[in-house]
């Protein structure tokens, strides 16, 4: 039996036409991506007319749903299948209900994890198939691709400290290891892949030192100028 999916992308693989911009970033549980967005969108903000902050799962009104049932301990056994639809699903609603409509208005959009999280997540770390997870997830958006794609990377020592540091683990901070250097690999892999589209980040060090980092990443592609 033939279990992978085949999607032709609607378009050619390039990034949307619409007139804002699509950044999101990507990274282990606990490498500073909230912190780091929420830093951006605060110095966008002094510059640019309309930034918006959102995150994955969730998003939408039905994705905040799906990311209750997906992380939560408490719902029961999810197999990775349905682990993998469910994020699809919020991913869909996402894209076609807030991330279009933000970007074909102007707007940035600032996402806490997109497609790359599955990959790494189902794809690499469940071993549902990297290939087959980012086909399933182009076609739940129409493919729309990110802009950039910011990977901030930290040793796994470091963001388990970091993630320590908020209390009780979820369903996925509870994996082992290899599985969290499964994700690594994936993200870095990914990123070195198509370098016109992802960044690196090394996000040890201070926030403001992260921050600075960030700031020299999308300077060009939203034309802040130095
Ligand atoms: N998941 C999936 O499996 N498949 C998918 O397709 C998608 C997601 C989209 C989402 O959980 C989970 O869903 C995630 C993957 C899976 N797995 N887990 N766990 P989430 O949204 O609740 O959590 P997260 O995305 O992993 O984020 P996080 O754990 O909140 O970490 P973070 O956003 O990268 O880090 P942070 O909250 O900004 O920082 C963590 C702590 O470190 C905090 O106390 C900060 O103050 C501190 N921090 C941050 N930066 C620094 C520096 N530079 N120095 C010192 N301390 C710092």
């Amino acid at each position: 039996m033939n279990t992978s999916l085949h999607f032709t992308p609607a378009t050619a693989p390039n990034a949307h036409t619409c007139p804002g911009s699509f950044i999101v970033f990507e990274g282990g549980d606990g490498s500073g991506k909230t912190t780091q967005i929420r830093l951006l969108a605060d110095a966008l903000r002094q510059k640019l007319k309309k930034v918006t902050v959102t995150r994955e799962p969730g998003g939408t009104k039905i994705g905040e749903k799906l990311r209750a049932l997906v992380l939560e301990h408490g719902n029961g056994e999810i197999d990775a299948h349905t682990e993998a639809l469910i994020f699809a699903a919020s991913r869909a609603a996402h894209a076609h209900q807030l991330i279009r409509p933000c970007i074909e208005r102007g707007e940035v959009v600032l996402c806490d994890r997109y497609i790359d999280s599955s990959a790494a997540y189902q794809g690499a770390g469940r071993g549902l198939g990297i290939d087959t997870i980012v086909d399933l997830s182009r076609w739940a958006t129409n493919d729309l691709t990110p802009d950039l794609t910011i990977v901030l990377d930290v040793p796994l020592a470091v963001s388990r400290e970091r993630a320590g540091a908020r209390g009780a683990a979820d369903r996925m901070e509870s994996e082992s290891d290899d599985f969290h250097a499964a994700l690594s690999d994936t993200f870095i892999q990914r990123a070195a892949a198509d370098p016109a589209r992802y960044v690196v980040i090394d996000a040890t060090g201070t926030l403001d030192d992260v921050h600075q980092r960030v700031l020299d990443a999308v300077s060009a592609p939203l034309g802040l100028g130095a």
